[in-house]
């Protein structure tokens, strides 16, 4: 009878190592398959974020804050302040902020700054350094102005960025996190 048992339960055990190597995906305790995207549905409406390229931000179009206070909207809407790391990042968001209207002389707070280390650029929102960055070169940015430029904007027609004085009060850009998308499906047996 031990014996009969101990069979019985050696067989179990082979069933459900089979099945999980079949169906690796599957979580045979609820029953549920798990799949998980990248973005979100185009029929789901993210307003007020758009979507441009992978991306997903808010353009602030009117209230003119400080860098700390633009980082700190943001953070409101679960977002961070943009990181705009590489050329076409740059350039389909400029083309998408031309298209809206807006001017040269619209800036907007990015999350680059040199607040640590005096010439050092990093993205707070990535804690990455800013290995892209188009600067002014036109004007010899970064300047660090006064001595005391350490937050970067971009312009709102021109796919550049200059250090500015982070008290000065400018419109932002937001970017939400990589958002995913899990489709949760329930598996009939
Ligand atoms: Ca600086
Ligand atoms: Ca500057």
């Amino acid at each position: 009878m031990m014996s009969s048992s101990k069979y019985t339960l050696l067989l179990v055990s082979c069933c459900c190592s089979l099945a999980l190597a079949y169906l690796p995906d599957v979580n045979i305790f609820t029953n549920y398959r798990t799949e998980v995207y990248n973005g979100i549905p185009s029929e789901i409406d993210t307003t007020p974020f758009i979507r441009i390229g992978d991306n997903y931000y808010y353009i602030e179009p009117m209230n003119k804050v400080n860098w700390f206070q633009a980082a700190g909207a943001c953070r409101m809407m679960n977002a961070h302040l943009a990181s705009i790391e590489d050329k076409p990042e740059m350039d389909a968001l400029v083309k998408y902020m031309k298209a809206k209207g807006f001017k040269n002389n619209d800036y907007f707070w990015i999350s680059g700054n040199d607040l640590g280390t005096e010439g050092a650029f990093y993205w707070m929102s990535t804690g990455r350094p800013m290995t892209f960055a188009p600067w002014n070169g036109a004007k010899q940015m970064p300047d660090n102005y006064g001595g005391n430029e350490n937050c970067v904007h971009m312009f709102g027609t021109r796919e550049l960025i200059n250090d500015a004085n982070c008290k000065i009060q400018m419109l932002y850009v937001c970017e939400a996190s990589e958002p995913k998308t899990f489709k949760f499906t329930y598996i009939k047996w």
